[in-house]
């Protein structure tokens, strides 16, 4: 980098509030409030990270897709506490299956974890079901919109982007289960509509630790192709202490 390039990236760190990330500091130009950000925590759910479970069933070791719990509970103290709000997805489908294209289906029974069969935490990836619940250690409060969503993306066949225009959200923090799928679909969507998007590297977690890694890695080509990514420690001291 040349002296002028290091003058032009300086100019154009943003005055207000940014939290440390890579590959720019978020949100792009320093407007983070209460009344404009959001934290999205996705599918933290039985069937995602709960023994007897869609990932469990598939034969995945869930305590991957658990690691995120803590820094998640340390994160959704912090929003709750300084009044910015909390939205939750569930991935899901109608107990008739009406909203289940058949090759999910067909691709889900191949490898023994049939959605919409019966497991142990009842049918696998059915709304009402135990296993379709939020674990209680991540439970909502009365009060923080809950989006239930037939695919990957939290945007598809759901009103999540009506709530968002509605409540003057353009800064996005994503967090949740799994990195690879339904949290990068949601970061997809959620840059090609225009908001600011952050993912907190701690707070997602995937069925495999080095597609969590590729996936993180992927936001930061590009210059932050669909945003930037960080850590929950960084996000709570701005958001507590105001840094
Ligand atoms: C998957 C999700 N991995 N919540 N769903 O099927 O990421």
């Amino acid at each position: 980098m040349t002296v002028s390039d290091e003058r032009i990236m300086e100019a154009m760190v943003p005055a207000g509030i940014t939290i440390a990330s890579t590959p720019y500091p978020w949100p792009y130009d320093g407007d983070l409030r209460p009344d404009n950000t959001v934290l999205i925590v996705i599918d933290m759910q039985t069937d995602f990270c709960g023994r007897g479970g869609y990932v469990d069933s598939m034969g995945y070791d869930i305590s991957l897709t658990r690691a995120p719990i803590a820094p998640l509970q340390r994160l959704m103290a912090a929003f709750r506490a300084k009044g910015y709000p909390i939205i939750h997805t569930r991935e899901g489908h109608k107990p008739d299956l009406s909203d289940l294209p058949a090759n999910k289906r067909w691709r889900s029974q191949r490898i023994g974890a049939g959605i919409g069969d019966q497991g142990p935490q009842g049918r696998i990836l059915v709304r009402g079901e135990p296993g379709w619940e939020i674990i209680p250690e991540l439970a909502p409060l009365p009060g923080e919109a809950i989006i239930d969503k037939p695919g990957k993306g939290s945007f598809a066949s759901t009103d999540l982007e009506l709530i968002l225009r509605l409540k003057g959200i353009r800064n996005i923090v994503l967090t949740g289960i799994t990195t690879d799928v339904c949290v990068h679909t949601t970061m997809r969507e959620a840059n090609d509509r225009g908001f600011e998007c952050v993912l907190l590297e701690d707070c997602c977690a995937a069925t495999k630790l080095e597609n969590h890694l590729a996936a993180i890695d992927m936001i930061k080509m590009q210059g932050g192709v669909f945003g930037t990514v960080s850590k929950s420690e960084h996000l709570i001291a701005v958001m507590m202490n105001g840094e």
